[in-house]
């Protein structure tokens, strides 16, 4: 499976902005600062093409990438970022409320959690609602290059558990080391071909 071509496609700062062309879409749902942008990234392999930082907070509208000129991911900005404005932070939230309700050419969830750490709350929350809309869904935990290979099963149990997923569901991830990388991209492809859509894969 290979993702042959990737390129930005559109910003939206507001649900008017959203793309009026089909094209099934990824979305990447996860806290700021988890590694949103820099999965992206990894998957495409161009190393700028959503933008990382290191300060919480860097993705601040929705964007469009279009892969293989055959689907789309999204980018989202992330929950959970503590220093922003009140109006900013409900702003965010009905961005995200909207696409996820209302958006047709939603296909997929990619819940992002980070290896390290329990999910938090809105973590937990965030799967419950994921599965609500009954969406093909996978979770990635990421960053495990920073734990070591002792504690990855560990792990993958508590945050399998707060997430109501078995173990084995649960796909370990770094953006640094791409591990993960053709596991991701496999249920992926397997997924849209299954839908009926044309990958060009
Ligand atoms: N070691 C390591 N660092 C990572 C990994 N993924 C992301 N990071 C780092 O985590 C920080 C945040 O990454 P982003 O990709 O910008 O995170 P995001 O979820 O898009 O953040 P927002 O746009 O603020 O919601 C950056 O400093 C990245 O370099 C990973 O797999 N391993
Ligand atoms: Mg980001």
């Amino acid at each position: 499976m290979r993702i042959k071509k990737a390129e930005f496609f559109r910003f939206a700062d507001s649900c008017a902005d959203f793309p009026s062309e089909f094209y099934p879409e990824i979305v990447l749902a996860g806290r700021s600062n988890v590694g949103k942008s820099s999965f992206i990234n990894a998957l495409t392999g161009q190393k700028r093409l959503a933008r990382i930082s290191g300060t919480p907070g860097k993705t601040r509208a929705v964007h469009f990438y279009l892969i293989n000129e055959s689907f789309c991911f999204v980018d989202l900005p992330g929950y959970g970022y503590a220093r922003v404005s009140k109006k900013m932070k409900e702003k965010w939230a009905n961005l995200l409320e909207h696409y996820f309700t209302e958006r047709k050419t939603l296909f997929m969830v990619i819940q992002i959690v980070d290896l390290r750490h329990e999910p938090s709350r809105e973590d937990q929350q965030m799967a419950v609602w994921i599965r609500h809309f009954a969406l093909p869904f996978i979770t990635v935990a990421t960053k495990a290059d920073k734990v070591p290979r002792g504690k990855r099963e560990k792990q993958r149990r508590i945050i399998a558990a707060a997430l109501d997923l078995s173990p084995d569901e649960l796909i370990i991830f770094s953006a640094e080391t791409k591990e993960g990388k053709e596991e991701t991209l496999q249920v992926i492809f397997r997924s849209l071909k299954e839908a009926g859509f044309s990958v060009q894969a």
